[in-house]
């Protein structure tokens, strides 16, 4: 973990992968510069969509919904079968494409594949459960049903961090339940995301499914506000800052679309008397170092109680010391690059803000290879003894930070927990059973991600995504989040012969 490779090595490996996965790179190329985050240097150039594109892309989506809302939904879990397929094939491929333009360590680049191949098992099997309910009605003779119909087209906007994971989870259910999408992926990801596209457009040409089911937008926020604009957008599903939802939420529900916004976390553990510190230890240090805390699940606060705070933060900084920081790509590291120099201010800031608020770094907070790649940012994560939640605390730093701060009574903990702006994902570190249940209770964590004795990052594909407050309120990938990607009518049918109306109401001429 002592040098980093070279910016020559890593374009090769890009576009070798990228050429694989079936993009393009002529076509491709263009003005724009992508920098990886492993040696803050030039991986590609790539070209620019502009707000004027959306429109075409908008419409040959809604084209194909015309055809491809009348294929049965079984059927058209053939394609996302088919992408499963393909994405199992490249995982690698598209590992290495996530390594190298987000700087994710080759286990959560991997993690973050097979997640996509997850979420297309999960979308094939929802093929053939889209189930609407049937009602008793108050009439004899009437049957009273609800039939869930596609939507229309979806727009994508997404983030840095998961850069295709979470188009999957769109883009798989959306497939099934009958809509094409529209995605907009992070500028820091565009090969990735062509890569995922190439994959998916094939997956699409060999079952015969409609062209224009999937359409790619690689360019910056003109473009992602054209889409939240186009009136042909019926659901609009965005990832990212809580200050990016709340522009875009408004603006969606000003032309009455329908918006899934999965935005800011922070994301806190409490760890009780009674909890396995061994266990809890190694919980705080994947969800809070992991993904060089660049993951909305990180953690961000651990709330203590105030008999193992000493042992717990002793611990935890024995473990922060050890951790390996380095290329991502290299065997054995655990903490790759942030994703650039914003990121890399962003958490001095914090850091600075945290003194000034009372805190103490116990651990981290340096930088490291600033002399072999000045441009690339590699980072200590830090742990933060803070006396209370101030400020700084509340607000999410996208960065590896991590403040501890005590408690006493579970009450305490709970409104702690609950006391900030985000809520996602949280977690609850106990052997008490009663401690457990009362976390998870109504008046307990108030988050949409609610754990015991495991991290808050790393949820899996089955359980719905997302969460409360500045969260945005959206679900995405499991349970019943399908429903969000179509339209539900409630039909009434008479076989009675008669017209016996509701309510007992009398109407006869
Ligand atoms: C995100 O950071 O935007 O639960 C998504 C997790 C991942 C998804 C995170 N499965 O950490």
């Amino acid at each position: 973990m002592t040098t980093l490779p070279s910016a020559d090595d890593l374009r090769r490996r890009a576009v070798d992968a990228a050429r694989r996965c079936g993009v393009d790179l002529e076509a491709l190329a263009g003005d724009r510069s992508v920098t990886s985050p492993v040696t803050g240097r030039s991986l590609a150039s790539v070209r620019w969509s502009t707000a004027a594109d959306v429109d075409g892309a908008v419409t040959r989506a809604q084209e194909a919904f015309g055809q491809w809302r009348t294929v049965p939904a079984p059927v058209r879990g053939g394609v996302v079968r088919r992408l499963g397929e393909l994405l199992r094939e490249h995982k690698a491929d598209l590992g290495t494409l996530v390594s190298l333009e987000v700087g994710k360590i080759t286990s959560e680049a991997l993690g973050e594949v097979q997640e996509m191949i997850d979420i297309c098992e999960f979308a094939v099997g929802l093929s053939r459960q889209l189930y609407g309910k049937t009602i008793s009605s108050e009439r004899p003779g009437h049957r009273l049903m609800e039939a869930w119909h596609p939507l229309g087209v979806v727009g994508v906007i997404s983030a840095f961090n998961f850069p295709v994971a979470v188009w999957s989870w769109n883009t798989a259910v959306a497939l099934v339940c009958g809509d094409p999408v529209v995605w907009k992926p992070s500028e820091l990801a565009p090969l990735t995301a062509a890569a995922s596209a190439a994959l998916l457009d094939r997956a699409i040409a060999e079952t015969g499914a409609p062209a224009g089911l999937s359409q790619l937008l690689i360019g910056g926020p003109d473009v992602g506000e054209a889409l939240v604009d186009h009136p042909g957008v019926a659901l609009l599903s965005a990832t990212g800052s809580t200050r990016m939802g709340r522009a875009v939420g408004p603006r969606v529900a000003e032309r009455f679309g329908r918006s899934l916004l999965e935005l800011g976390g922070n994301n806190a553990a409490i760890v009780t008397p009674s909890a396995d510190l061994d266990l809890t230890t190694r919980g705080i240090v994947f969800s809070a170092a992991g993904t060089a805390g660049q993951r909305c699940t990180t953690l961000r606060r651990v709330i203590c109680h105030v008999d193992v705070i000493e042992e717990l933060t002793g611990r935890l900084t024995d473990a922060y010391r050890r951790l390996p920081i380095g290329s991502p790509v290299a065997e054995g590291t655990l903490v790759g690059p942030l994703v650039h120099g914003a990121a890399y201010k962003g958490m001095q800031d914090a850091l600075d803000a945290a003194r000034q608020q009372g805190g103490e770094v116990v651990v981290g907070g340096g930088r490291r290879f600033e002399e072999e790649a000045p441009d690339a940012y590699y980072v200590e994560p830090a742990v933060v003894r803070m006396p209370e939640q101030t400020d700084v605390v509340r607000r999410e730093t996208f960065a590896p930070i991590l403040y501890v701060l005590p408690y006493r009574t579970l009450e305490e903990a709970v409104a702690l927990n609950n006391g900030v702006p985000q809520g996602l994902s949280s977690s609850i570190f106990t052997g008490d059973h009663a401690e457990a249940e009362r976390f998870l209770a109504a008046d307990g964590s108030d988050c949409g991600i609610a754990n015991v004795n495991i991290g808050t990052s790393g949820a899996e594909i089955g359980g719905a995504f997302g969460g409360e407050k500045e969260t945005g309120g959206g679900r995405e990938s499991g349970s019943d989040a399908w429903r969000s990607y179509m339209r539900r009518a409630t039909n009434t049918v008479n076989f009675s012969g008669e017209l016996p109306l509701a309510q007992g109401v009398e109407f006869t001429v």
